[in-house]
């Protein structure tokens, strides 16, 4: 004949977009940290998920392919509980995603900033992530309509923690768990590798966010509600006194510093079942 006999698989048929507010999603959730839990329950919960964390709905074809940043040292049983509940909700919102643990090794101060810078630049030597979403491991959203892909402006979901009294402490409050797309976090050459310790990193991604001419997306209030797991101050984080002066700066300096000044020694990648993890050496405060 004069077809050409190649045609034996059919090829799948074209998966649909997947819809803007997703079918089955639950709403408000009930979160607790009181029961014990284990990653080989966590594994058992959640036997679609790839190794290193990877997952894609079956049934759409999603419009953004995140990757989920986490700044991370000695918080192994957070994570658990993270994922515990993320990987669930992510699955419901149809999000096509990979999950990055971002480690710091040693025990010099810690930089939340640079190790999410990390993650940006590890997340895309795996895949063509377009969007980028950074979260703290030890926050839980409590609303599943909190959709965990990138927005026409940077986004900032967790906007009603409970520890603030599901409020934002202050209007131009942006941490704990922020959205940029690639094009978003390339216009403010990413964020700041000069916060050492805690705080005003993020008041500085802020700042870098309306510098550039953007302006910050959030959720409703009643959704963007988010639980954070009790814990004690960490070592090695001390608040950083530099940052009520740097954060007044970040104009002069975030076109140097930033993803185009990134420097760090990659030193591990491990695939897990549920996540991915990254051990990096980034150094120390000058
Ligand atoms: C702010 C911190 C933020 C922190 C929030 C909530 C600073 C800069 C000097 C004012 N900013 O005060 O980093 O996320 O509190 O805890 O400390």
């Amino acid at each position: 004949s004069i077809q050409p006999e190649t045609n034996q698989t059919p090829s799948p048929k074209p998966l649909p977009p997947c819809p803007e507010s997703p079918p089955g999603l639950v709403g408000r959730l009930l979160i607790e940290f009181s029961s014990q839990m284990t990653m080989e329950r966590v594994q058992k919960e959640n036997p679609n998920v790839t190794e290193g964390g990877r997952y894609t709905p079956p049934d759409c074809r999603p419009r953004w392919k995140v990757a989920i940043i986490i700044p991370f040292r000695h918080r192994e049983n957070h994570l658990k509980y993270w994922l515990h509940y993320l990987h669930p909700i992510l699955r419901r919102q149809r999000i096509d995603y990979g999950i990055y643990i971002i480690n710091q090794l040693g025990e010099d101060t810690f930089n939340r900033a640079k190790l999410l810078n990390v993650g940006y630049t590890e997340a895309l030597k795996d895949a063509e992530y377009d969007c980028f979403i950074f979260s703290d491991v030890d926050l839980i959203p409590m609303d599943d309509r909190n959709l965990y892909h990138c927005y026409d402006q940077p986004r900032h979901f967790a906007i009603a923690m409970d520890k603030f009294g599901f409020r934002l402490p202050y209007a131009g409050y942006f941490g704990g768990v922020s959205g940029l797309s690639k094009k978003q976090f390339l216009k403010i050459n990413g964020f700041p590798n000069e916060y050492w310790g805690w705080g005003g990193e993020d008041d500085d991604i802020y700042n870098r966010i309306t510098l550039n001419g953007m302006k910050v997306s959030r959720p409703d209030v009643r959704i963007g509600r988010y639980r954070m797991i009790k814990h004690e101050r960490d070592k090695h984080n001390e608040p950083n006194p530099q940052r009520f002066n740097k954060i007044q700066n970040t104009k002069n300096t975030m076109k140097k510093d930033g993803i185009s000044s990134l420097t760090y020694k990659l030193v591990q990648v491990k695939r897990y079942p549920l996540y991915t993890n990254i051990s990096v050496e980034i150094g120390k405060p000058p």
